[in-house]
């Protein structure tokens, strides 16, 4: 399980740079994704959005390029969300893309467009489907639409669900090519692992594509075998895990102390689908201080777009990929296949490392040179990513990092104001 895990997510593990995108319905009511639970649409309401659902301006060769341009290097498309709806032609279902103004299926041009540029490709798809008849009420917490008191769960009724997304994954498996990634999306409360049938949706998975890599999100309760952070993880763990909005303290590892491979999802702003009034965007210098931090804790960085509903990318988006991609241009070689330095966290920012090559991430202007604590006589030489530059290294036992000029005042012997150690 193991082994297959990290021969299966070598890439993964070094491309560490990949785009979400959340889009669908949800773009046209413009307030994001969760919009038809949380204002307790009905179908109906929620059928005024779909009988109008035409991106005209829906170009996914454009996404691909700009993804690309950013120094992305693999992408997740929601090929359905929570509300059911499908932006592929599936053959079990009436509500999809093809069904609609649209009349496109969405994800095959998707994934022909980013296969195209080079990207990997993956898709999302939701376990939860709030239109289907068979797919029970579970509280107010998760679908208060679902209020109909006669509504019950009934095993029957949820097998009938399970064999239609059953059917739909297979649909995805082996009518749109090789997919990298599948990321289902989510468990909760007591539904996990084989409630949703998860051992054979799995081997479903492995027997289609075996190559691909799938999320954690299947989950397992304790007695079907261990979640992907046990030493025995079950069939369905998964191949990596995905935190959300949030970077883990330090990476994340096992029972045993071995790395599992990660990838930290986040929003751009405060939504994963398009939210028109929401301006909230993180700066380029967040993300790419983000992508950094993820990297250095062997982890990757899948950051969210959210189109909005004639098909393009949010402006502010594009704003803030194009800069990261500047930036991804320059110094893309201290991210790609890059990983944890296995050094201290320094105080001015952060390492991360690709064998004998340590990346020195300096996020606070610091006064002076900077100290590159316990390397001493281990740095050979130094140079600057964004230009090539020479940095000097002094040669105490505490090295410290100086810009060429500074460094060059500091040489002259006055300025040593120690004794150097006999051995170095
Ligand atoms: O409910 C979803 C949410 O809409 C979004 O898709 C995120 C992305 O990881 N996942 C769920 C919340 O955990």
């Amino acid at each position: 399980m193991i082994r297959q895990r990290t021969e299966r997510t070598e890439w993964f593990r070094h491309d560490r740079f990949g785009m979400f995108i959340h889009w669908g319905i949800y773009a046209i009511p413009a307030r994001g994704e969760w919009v038809r639970s949380f204002e307790r649409m009905s179908d109906q309401d929620y059928q005024t959005y779909v009988d109008e659902f035409n991106p005209e301006r829906y170009d996914p060769k454009a996404w691909a390029k700009a993804a690309k341009d950013a120094g992305m290097t693999y992408t997740v498309l929601t090929a359905k969300h929570h509300d059911g709806f499908c932006l592929f032609d599936s053959k079990h279902t009436t509500y999809k893309s093809t069904n609609t103004p649209c009349g496109r299926d969405l994800v095959r041009e998707f994934l022909d467009a980013f296969r195209e540029e080079g990207l990997k490709v993956g898709l999302y798809f939701s376990l939860i489907d709030w239109h289907h008849p068979d797919f029970p009420a579970y509280g107010d917490r998760i679908h208060p639409m679902r209020d109909d008191e006669s509504f019950r769960r009934d095993p029957e009724r949820f097998d009938a669900y399970l064999d239609d997304m059953h059917a739909q994954v297979r649909e995805l498996l082996t009518g749109y090519g090789k997919l990298d990634i599948m990321w289902f999306d989510f468990s909760y409360d007591d539904m996990r692992g084989e409630k949703w049938r998860a051992t054979e949706l799995m081997t479903m998975i492995r027997e289609f594509q075996p190559q691909i890599i799938v999320d954690n999100r299947l989950e397992a309760s304790g007695e079907e075998g261990g979640s992907i952070y046990s030493r025995t993880p079950s069939f369905f763990s998964g191949d990596f895990a995905s935190p959300e909005q949030i970077i883990p303290p330090q990476g994340i590892t096992d029972e045993d102390g071995r790395p599992i491979p990660w990838e930290a999802c986040m929003t751009l702003n405060n939504n994963w689908g398009y939210a028109a009034n929401d301006h909230a965007y993180k700066s380029a210098k967040t993300v790419i201080r983000k992508l950094v931090e993820c990297v250095s804790k062997n982890g990757n960085l899948l950051l969210n777009v959210g189109p909005d509903a004639k098909g393009e990318i949010p402006r502010r988006s594009l704003s803030v990929l194009t800069e990261v991609g500047a930036w991804m241009r320059r110094n893309g070689e201290s991210i790609y296949g890059c990983g944890e330095a296995g050094l201290d966290k320094p105080e001015w920012g952060r390492y991360t490392r690709k064998g004998d090559k340590l990346y020195a991430h300096i996020f606070e202007e610091s006064v002076g040179p900077v100290n590159l604590s316990g390397l001493g006589g281990q740095v050979k030489k130094a140079r600057l990513l964004e230009d090539g530059s020479e940095l000097f290294v002094s040669r105490p036992w505490n090295a410290k990092l100086y810009p060429n000029d500074e460094f060059f005042n500091f040489a002259q012997p006055e300025h040593f104001t120690y004794p150097l150690p006999d051995e170095l």
